[in-house]
């Protein structure tokens, strides 16, 4: 099961420099061979495989376009989604790693932050040595961000931070987490928190039935003292993490791809060789026809992906752009991996294959990083301009 096929049936290869096919190709046969082998273990252990993160490293997928001087790999938005791509095919909570790394740690340090803590934390954050975690949500305002109670006050030499943040991926062995907080006039920035501060503890999120292999927990800040120079000084209010989060969804619309290719590939070969009546299950009409909308939906995804990696590297690209591509792509791949289980017949509920995995890894993809209504509802108050949160 872990032989693999790219499907690319509108040749969207084409569309895609040497670089581009070269960075991909190295991110999918490392997945191959480090990634495929151990994670359904890992999944059903409920672990992250921690020894991943060198080899994540080095095929660019910690700040894959953060500029080489602050220790990135200085690639472009289509590179960086083609190893979304490649890491989700091995498994979503892999990804999600590498998504928190790059869009949500390094990403708001190389744009909001100074020269001092560039140079500070990229080069470490790129090599793997910190790993980053990233707190927004909370107990009370998930989909509501701005809603948040986490705050902090100046104490002159320092800030004091107190609330709790809750669902935060690499939580429980992040060095550093970039926590978003209301200061006293209810304005928000970000703080580069580390693990060590007195106050500072990252309780983990036990009994998930999705992202096993991935480690979430709470951040709880009772009474930390923040240095000064820990606040990223150079955006403040809600737009700078959702700036962050347009980075992290669009990466997740490619990686969602990767999910779904996996359960298309898969799926179509067991059908091709499952014998049933006498004949291959993949001849009969049902079969095809779940067989034949899932590629088509992955050919329409492809594109979606692509173009709007494109309209980034040209620095067009709206959230609202974003938004259509992560909702629809991550729906897309849920829905390939539901029908390509049926496909698997009984088979398909066990860990023999990945499909399961992928699934339930899906449901946490489908609500993080925006829901699929939310995201919706920012399409509709982009085309109507009525937003429906107010
Ligand atoms: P709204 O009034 O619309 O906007 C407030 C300010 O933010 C600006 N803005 C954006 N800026 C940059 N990028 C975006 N995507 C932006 N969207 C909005 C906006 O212009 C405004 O700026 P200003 O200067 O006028 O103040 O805000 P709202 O309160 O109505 O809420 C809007 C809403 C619902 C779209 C937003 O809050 C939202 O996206 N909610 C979903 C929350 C979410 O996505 N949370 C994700 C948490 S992180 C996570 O899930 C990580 S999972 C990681 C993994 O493992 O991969
Ligand atoms: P809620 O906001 O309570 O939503 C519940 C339901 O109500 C949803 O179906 C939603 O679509 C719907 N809803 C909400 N508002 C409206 C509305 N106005 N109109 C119609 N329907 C509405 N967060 C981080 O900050 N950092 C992380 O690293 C991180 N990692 C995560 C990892 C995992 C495994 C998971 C599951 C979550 C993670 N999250 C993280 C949190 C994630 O972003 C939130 O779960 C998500 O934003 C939704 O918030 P919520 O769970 O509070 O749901």
């Amino acid at each position: 099961p872990d032989i693999f096929e790219s499907p690319d049936y509108y040749q969207v290869d084409d569309l895609l420099t040497e670089e581009h096919k070269l960075v991909r190709d190295a991110a999918r046969s490392w997945v191959k061979k480090e990634v495929s082998p151990i994670i359904e273990d890992y999944a059903q252990k409920a672990e992250f495989p921690k020894q991943l993160l060198n080899g994540l490293a080095e095929i660019g997928a910690f700040g894959p376009y953060i500029p080489e001087v602050y220790g990135g790999a200085g690639l472009d938005q289509i590179s960086y989604g083609l190893i979304m791509q490649e890491i989700e095919r091995g498994d979503s909570g892999v990804r999600s790693t590498a998504s928190v790394q790059s869009s949500l740690v390094m990403y708001p340090i190389f744009k909001y932050g100074t020269e001092a803590q560039r140079q500070k934390y990229l080069p470490k954050l790129a090599s793997g040595e910190y790993m980053g975690c990233f707190g927004l949500t909370e107990p009370n305002h998930g989909s509501n961000p701005g809603g948040m109670e986490t705050h902090f006050k100046d104490k002159g030499d320092h800030y004091l931070l107190n609330g709790a943040k809750m669902w935060i991926s690499n939580a429980p062995f992040a060095d550093i987490a970039v926590v978003w907080a209301k200061n006293e006039e209810g304005r928000i920035y970000g703080l580069i928190v580390e693990r060590g501060m007195e106050g500072f503890t990252t309780p983990e999120t036990h009994n998930k039935w999705s992202l096993r292999a991935s480690a979430t927990g709470e951040l709880i800040f009772d009474n930390v003292k923040v240095p000064k120079e820990n606040l990223l000084p150079n955006k403040s209010g809600l737009g700078a993490p959702l700036g962050c989060l347009d980075s992290a969804r669009y990466g997740i619309a490619w990686g969602a791809i990767g999910a779904a290719m996996d359960c298309y590939d898969t799926a179509l070969r067991y059908a091709k060789e499952r014998v049933q009546f006498d004949k291959p299950i993949a001849a009969t009409q049902l079969q095809q026809k779940k067989l034949a909308e899932m590629i088509t939906e992955i050919t329409k995804a492809q594109l979606l992906a692509w173009r709007l990696g494109v309209l980034r590297n040209e620095g067009k690209a709206t959230s609202a752009q974003i938004s259509m591509a992560k909702r629809n792509n991550v729906a897309m791949a849920i829905d390939i991996a539901r029908e390509a289980r049926q496909i698997l017949g009984g088979m398909g509920i066990t860990g023999e294959y990945s499909i399961m995995r992928h699934m339930m890894n899906l449901e946490s993809v489908i609500t993080y990083e925006g829901t699929h209504d939310i995201h919706l509802l920012i399409t509709g108050a982009d085309i109507t301009g009525m937003s429906a949160f107010k």
